[in-house]
Formats: structure tokens, C-alpha cells, sequence
């Protein structure tokens, strides 16, 4: 698997040369999804941890137990970290492995939105509810029906209606449930079951939350990427294809979905008419940055807008060992986003 290359950079140069400081020093946190909840800013990270698991190609070394909320009043004011929002073993459907999780509000509630690897070593998307956006959260006894894979991302659009976008690659299993069940074979393989370089990409998903957002109300379906001749793009396609990071926000009547293209380490968008897509490629939100995931959110707070990412800056380039950062993005008057480099001139090689 290529890493993001620093070979030729000293950690003393890159922090100093980093556009962003990380948020959070005292925890390492990654997958930063934040919201704006009551004109103050939360973010719900990953909570990374050195659980001792060895690297792979699956992220067994991904072996989070509990999610932490932090908090901000602005962009630029210290994070406050709110302490354990919630634990694996208070999950009963889950074993393992808590990775990016997001939340929503709806009428004074908070929802938690987590990834988790049931007791069968299968991922599966639960819920939590709590009376504040900081938790505890209290799961649900059991994962959202027919979910699947990681990551998910909720975009609640004008009109009311919730959405989650999902979706991982790799040691996110999404490449399994191709033909609608697990395919179980080749276990230890992140590269079995994938699509033909030469073949229409492997899509992200998205359903409608039913009104209580619990459970699905539709069959997910894929979230088409098309290249600039109308074609979806192919799972070779490695520079622009999807991998993991959903993440969708609206922008002048637009729909930007926002995503990671994971083993090429950029943050990508694409734009579309509805919550549906089909969404054209549009360009790179972010370069790559030291580490090898890179994960993102996007939201709007008084009139700016605001990338939250992550780097493993501070842990000097432990994979597994991310902090979370934000920095402003800027759309261009045709609605186009500027491409934003972690490191100034300083580059990480995809
Ligand atoms: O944090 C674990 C996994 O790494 C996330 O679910 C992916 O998006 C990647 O950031």
C-alpha cells in the first residue's frame, strides 16, 4: 500500500509550514464531521488510539473503542473536549473498531451516527440519541437494517428530509456487498471482490432516514460519479474514484458531495442537482496530507466556510494516530472550490 511520502521532508518543517495547528493535543482524534448546532460548532472525530494491533491493508489498526465530542464557539477558539460520548461495550451489536462516525439533530434531539464491526467481524451503521450534542449517546439495541460498510455522513437537506451517504472501500467493506449479501471469501483480502480497473467505479451509497432517523427508509442506492463526457468514472480511476469520507453539504441550490480517494490521499467533490446525483467531478478539495487516510466535513459558520481534516503531524506520521484541524475553504464565483494545500509549499506526495 503506498504511503503518503515525506521522505524528503523534516516533521520540524512541515509543522512549521502547516496552514492549520491541530485542534486537540491531549487525545489524537481523526474523521472530524462537524455542525453547527445552536450557532456553536461540534465535532464528532474518531477517537484514535494505539490499541496495539499491527498495520494491514484492512485497518485492523483502526481498533478505536469510544467517541469523544469537542466543541468550539468559533473556528479560531479552543476546542473543548466533552469526555466519552460513547463506548463500544455499551453498544450490544457491536465488537469493535469504531471509526467516522457523524450526528444530526432534529427537533431538540441528537443522533450519533457510528460504523462498527458487528460480532461477526461485519461493519454495520448504528445510532445513539441524546439530550445534548455533547452525549452520553444511548444506542440502539441493534444497527440500522441492511446497513452496511463505514463512514456515514447525514445531510438533513432544506426541505426536512435526512439523508446518509456511506461507504468505504477496502478494510470498509463495500466491495462485499456487490451482489446485495456479504461475500464472505478471500477474508484477510481488502482487494478481493473489487470492480476491474476498467470497469464502472464502486459508488457510495445513500438512503432517506426514515422521520425518526433510525432505520432506512429506501433502499440505498449508489451515488454515480460522472466524468466531464457523462461517463461514470472507473474504478481505476484512482486520482478521482471513490474510496471513503462521504460528505455532502448544499451550496447555491447545488449538491457538493465531498470524499476521500484514499490510497491517492486526496479530499475530492463533485457537484449535482439533487441528493441523489448523479454529481459531476469537479476537482480536489485538499492535497494530500502526512498520513494515509485523509477525512473531512464541510460546513458553513457566520457567512464562511470550513474544511475540518485531519494529519498525523503530531504523532510524526503515525498512521493510526490522526489530529484534527480546520481550515477556511473558498468557493470561486462560479461556485468552483479551491484547491487547499495542508503545507503551503511544502508538498506530501499522493
Ligand atoms: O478512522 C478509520 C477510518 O479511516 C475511517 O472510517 C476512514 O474514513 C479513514 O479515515
Amino acid at each position: 500500500m503506498p504511503e503518503a511520502n515525506i521522505d524528503h521532508i523534516s516533521f520540524a518543517d512541515l509543522k512549521k509550514n502547516a496552514i492549520s495547528k491541530v485542534l486537540i493535543s491531549h487525545i489524537y482524534t481523526a474523521d472530524p464531521s462537524a455542525h453547527v448546532f445552536q450557532n456553536k460548532i461540534y465535532i464528532y472525530p474518531s477517537h484514535d488510539i494505539d490499541a496495539g494491533e499491527a498495520f494491514d491493508d484492512l485497518g485492523s489498526h483502526f481498533a478505536m473503542e469510544d467517541y469523544h465530542v469537542i466543541s468550539m464557539d468559533t473556528p479560531g477558539s479552543e476546542a473543548i473536549d466533552h469526555g466519552i460520548a460513547l463506548h463500544v461495550n455499551d453498544v450490544p451489536w457491536a465488537e469493535k473498531q469504531m471509526w467516522a462516525p457523524d450526528a444530526a439533530e432534529k427537533d431538540g434531539k441528537y443522533f450519533l451516527f457510528f460504523p462498527a464491526k458487528d460480532h461477526e467481524g461485519i461493519f454495520r451503521i448504528g445510532v445513539a440519541i441524546a439530550d445534548s450534542p455533547t452525549g452520553p449517546f444511548k444506542p440502539q439495541a441493534s444497527a440500522i437494517k441492511d446497513s452496511f460498510s463505514i463512514d456515514p455522513a447525514v445531510f438533513k437537506d432544506d426541505d426536512g428530509s435526512y439523508y446518509m451517504y456511506f461507504g468505504g472501500i477496502w478494510g470498509g467493506q463495500l466491495q462485499r456487498w456487490q451482489t446485495g449479501k456479504f461475500n464472505a471469501a478471500n477474508p484477510q483480502s481488502p482487494f478481493a471482490h473489487l470492480p476491474a480497473d476498467n470497469e464502472p467505479a464502486l459508488c457510495a451509497k445513500v438512503a432517506k432516514l426514515t422521520d425518526d432517523l433510525l432505520q432506512f427508509a429506501e433502499k440505498p442506492v449508489d451515488v454515480v460519479i460522472l466524468d466531464e463526457n457523462g461517463n461514470a468514472l472507473l474504478q481505476g480511476d484512482t486520482n478521482r474514484r471513490f474510496f471513503e469520507a462521504s460528505w455532502v453539504y448544499k451550496y447555491n441550490d447545488k449538491y457538493y458531495f465531498t470524499y476521500s480517494t484514499g490510497d491517492t490521499h486526496f479530499i475530492c467533490y463533485a457537484i449535482g442537482d439533487n441528493p441523489y446525483g448523479p454529481f459531476k467531478y469537479a476537482g480536489r478539495i485538499l492535497n494530500p496530507v502526512v498520513g494515509w487516510t485523509t477525512h473531512h466535513s464541510i460546513i458553513e459558520f457566520n457567512g464562511e466556510w470550513y474544511l475540518f481534516y485531519h494529519d498525523s503531524s503530531l504523532s510524526e506520521g503515525i498512521t493510526h494516530l490522526r489530529s484534527i484541524k480546520v481550515t477556511k475553504l473558498t468557493h470561486d464565483k462560479n461556485g468552483l472550490i479551491k484547491t487547499i494545500d495542508p503545507y503551503g509549499e511544502l508538498k506530501v506526495s499522493e
